[in-house]
């Protein structure tokens, strides 16, 4: 069954080739474990997570089963002077698997949402604590922190920047850690590349500490292309910012639950935010949600002026939706009974060796991982940028595999349910795409 193209033009999609979509659509219909199924009744391998969220797999029964329950006892409750018991429910688990001291959980609705909300709560604890001054944003070239104003002002990516004007004042980037001279086919995290976190005393020097709030970087970059910390680099980064009295903000939005091989990056890589954005994972994909997570002394500071008045003038109509907590408490108790929150770790080396497999396919000239996180880089076809990595996503696709592809880097994040046999057939898939796109 080919879909009535007339029947597509009004949905105008997100992040995608709207044109070439709808000249041959791919419809996803059901999906189960580690596979889709699409509307033509084949079997599609999930090779990405959906899109980096569903890290238990598709369908799981305990979290199906809370949300419809949920639905019938309480749709919706108000989160503005009310409550209902399962956003405490859901903040309290959370807290309990956070890294060090971040126990104060505050609910958006996605990625985006939530690192808007970060930026905000840096820039006012340091206001509540009378350094107004601080006021400064710092990102990092090639991040991603969503679509939002602020996401996009510190992100780096200029496709999603430079169509949007000016976007917020006062935001600067430090470099970002990518190296492929030095790095290429570094199995798991590169070695060379601290000293780019340095970069950060350039902007201090330019700018005094006094006027900087907070940097936000991804532990491991996804969507620019799988970028991973040189070894050493976010500790460095971690000094610089205490140094200066400058909070460090870890996105965790891809990295979270259990994609790096422990709950969060930041215990992956032994490094502690102060603030730290989280989505997807967090309700395993299944209804949209996302948090930051806050030091208590970050909370704390807020927590000051008459006990009637509102301390933090931000939230959403949605924040800690009913349908999301139940999602979210199901979810957690998932990745428990399951053991996924480290199974990326347990993964790791299995994944790494198919992977790097892959090294002398033609046109490979990176292969990147950590976790349950691969990157595989093309060589671009001559002034056509990204057009070999799609045409690899589509061959794919066709072969019943479903990959991301950004720039000519393509990614992988299965779910972390993933056995043998599934990354040996994502390989061979693979393999057989990037030789026909030689
Ligand atoms: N921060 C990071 C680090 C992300 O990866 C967001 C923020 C925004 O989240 P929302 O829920 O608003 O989309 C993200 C999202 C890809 C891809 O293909 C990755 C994301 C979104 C879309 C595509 O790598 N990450
Ligand atoms: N726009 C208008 C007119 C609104 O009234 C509201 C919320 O009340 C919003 C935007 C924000 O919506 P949300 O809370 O879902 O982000």
């Amino acid at each position: 069954m080919s879909a009535d193209v007339s029947k597509l033009d009004a949905y105008w999609m997100p992040f995608t080739a709207n044109r070439q979509f709808k000249q041959a659509p791919r419809l996803l219909t059901q999906a189960d474990g580690m596979y889709f199924r699409d509307d033509k009744g084949r079997e599609i391998l999930d090779g990405i997570a959906g899109l980096w969220c569903v890290n238990a797999g598709h369908n799981r029964a305990k979290i199906v089963k809370a949300i419809q329950e949920q639905a019938a006892e309480l749709d919706f409750a108000p989160p503005f002077q009310m409550g209902h018991p399962k956003a405490f429910e859901l903040a309290e688990r959370l807290a309990a698997i956070a890294p060090t001291g971040m126990n104060r959980v505050f609910f958006t609705n996605s990625g985006s949402e939530s690192v808007d909300t970060a930026l905000k709560m840096a820039i006012a604890y340091h206001r509540v604590r009378g350094e107004g001054a601080r006021t400064r944003l710092i990102g990092r070239e090639r991040g991603y922190h969503g679509v939002n104003f602020g996401g996009i002002s510190v992100g780096g990516m200029v496709a999603n920047r430079k169509m949007f004007g000016s976007l917020l004042a006062g935001v600067d980037h430090i470099r970002h850690t990518h190296d492929p001279a030095r790095n290429a086919f570094s199995v798991g995290i590169p070695p060379h590349g601290a000293e780019f976190a340095e970069d950060l005393e350039r902007l201090v020097a330019l700018h005094d500490a006094s006027t900087i709030a907070a940097v936000i970087v991804e532990p491991v970059a996804g969507s620019t292309g799988v970028l991973l910390p040189p070894q050493g680099y976010l500790q460095r980064l971690r000094e610089i910012c205490d140094k200066h009295g400058i909070l460090l903000i870890f996105d965790e939005v891809i990295t979270g639950f259990g994609r790096t091989g422990k709950p969060f990056a930041a215990q992956t890589f032994g490094v502690t935010p102060d603030l730290m954005t989280v989505a997807k994972g967090i309700t395993n994909g299944c209804v949209p949600m996302g948090a930051v997570f806050a030091q208590q002394k970050i909370h704390d500071a807020f927590m000051t002026g008459p006990e009637h008045l509102i301390e933090f003038f931000h939230g959403y109509t949605y924040s800690a939706h009913p349908l999301a907590c139940a999602a979210g408490i199901a979810t957690l108790d998932t990745y428990a009974d399951d053991d996924l929150l480290t199974r990326a770790a347990r993964m790791e080396g299995e994944f790494a060796k198919a992977l790097h497999s892959l090294r002398e396919e033609p046109n490979v000239i990176d292969v990147r991982n950590i976790g349950l996180v691969g990157g595989i880089e093309l060589k671009p076809l001559d002034g056509q940028p990204a057009k070999r990595a799609f045409n690899v996503f589509l061959d794919c696709w066709d072969k019943g595999l479903l990959i991301r592809t950004t720039g000519d880097t393509v990614a992988l994040s299965p779910p972390l349910i993933i056995e043998s046999g599934h990354i040996e057939r994502i390989v061979d898939t693979l393999r057989g795409a990037l030789r026909r796109a030689a």
